[in-house]
């Protein structure tokens, strides 16, 4: 049977790919938990130190998997808020808080709760062809996954508005220039950069990075005085890290750090 996410161990990194590309990788249940737990897995995974999260074919992810979401045979529709409650926000939950980096590369169309679940990531690398739809209002749904927190906060409350209106797709391009994403690349380069980009995040300062992910989840709320706590006291422990030690040592002997994670 194929999977519909399937997951590759790399070597200090695993490569996650949604798999069901005749519906341009749409979400339904089983999908989803399998996802959650592959998260979960590599979130415990000390050999694993950085995430590559993408695509199969020519879309990143379409969202819901809307065949659930229509009544049939007398069974009613998917209970939206359930599935939410079940299975998308713990997912963006758990790559918020998985304690090494998630890069997204968005190799196609990433519509409704899919280009929410891409802008979860803390890298995010498109194609150019690649668009992003807020596709929510077509439905009669509003933005979710995140997208209500991830879109001002990206891209400011006008942008964020107008895009989840209207439901129009930005392109990538757009997207980059806006600060929605990292960076667009061209669609044949897409592998080979997040690729690269992952290999070098997964060779770098693991536990900060888990550090980061803690302080800037953080700093979406909090004034500047209790940021700057919660910097000391993240620095604090991330001072106490062999990796912190060991490049400190690099420094001085002016050659490269052999960082390892801890
Ligand atoms: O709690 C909750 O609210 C639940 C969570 C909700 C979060 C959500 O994600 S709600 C939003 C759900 N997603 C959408 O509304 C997007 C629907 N799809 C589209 O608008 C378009 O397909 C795209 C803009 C993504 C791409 O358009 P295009 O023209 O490139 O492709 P296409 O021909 O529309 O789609 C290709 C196939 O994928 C097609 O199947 P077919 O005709 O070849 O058999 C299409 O039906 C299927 N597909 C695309 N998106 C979905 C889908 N099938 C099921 N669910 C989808 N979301």
């Amino acid at each position: 049977m194929t999977e519909t996410v399937t997951i590759e161990d790399c070597g200090g990194w695993s490569r996650v790919t949604l798999n069901r590309p005749e519906r341009l990788n749409a979400l339904n249940e089983p999908t989803l938990e399998r996802l959650l737990a592959i998260l979960h897995r590599l979130a415990e995974d000390e050999g694993c130190r950085a995430v590559l999260l993408t695509g199969a074919g020519r879309g990143f992810c379409a969202g819901q998997d809307l065949a659930d979401c229509v009544p049939q045979d007398g069974r009613p529709g998917l209970d939206l808020a359930g599935i939410m409650e079940r299975c998308y926000n713990p997912l963006v939950r758990l790559i918020r808080t998985m304690p090494k980096p998630v890069v997204c590369a968005v190799n196609g169309v990433a519509a409704g709760g899919g280009a929410n679940l891409a802008l979860a990531g803390d890298i995010v690398v498109a194609a150019r062809s690649a668009t992003f739809v807020q596709a929510f209002a077509k439905i009669g749904l509003i933005p979710d996954v995140g997208g209500t927190y991830f879109l001002p906060r990206l891209v400011g409350d006008a942008r964020a508005r107008a895009l989840s209106f209207l439901a129009e797709p930005v392109g990538a391009e757009q997207a980059a220039a806006w600060g929605m994403i990292w960076r667009a690349v061209d669609d044949d380069r897409l592998a080979a950069e997040t690729v690269a980009l992952v290999e070098r995040l997964a060779s770098q300062p693991t536990q900060a990075f888990a550090l980061m992910k803690r302080a800037f989840a953080q700093s979406a709320t909090n004034t500047l005085d209790a940021q700057l706590e919660v910097e000391r006291s993240l620095q604090g422990a991330a001072g106490a890290t062999p990796d912190h030690a060991e490049g400190l040592a690099a420094f001085f002997a002016k050659r490269a750090p052999n960082f390892t994670g801890r």
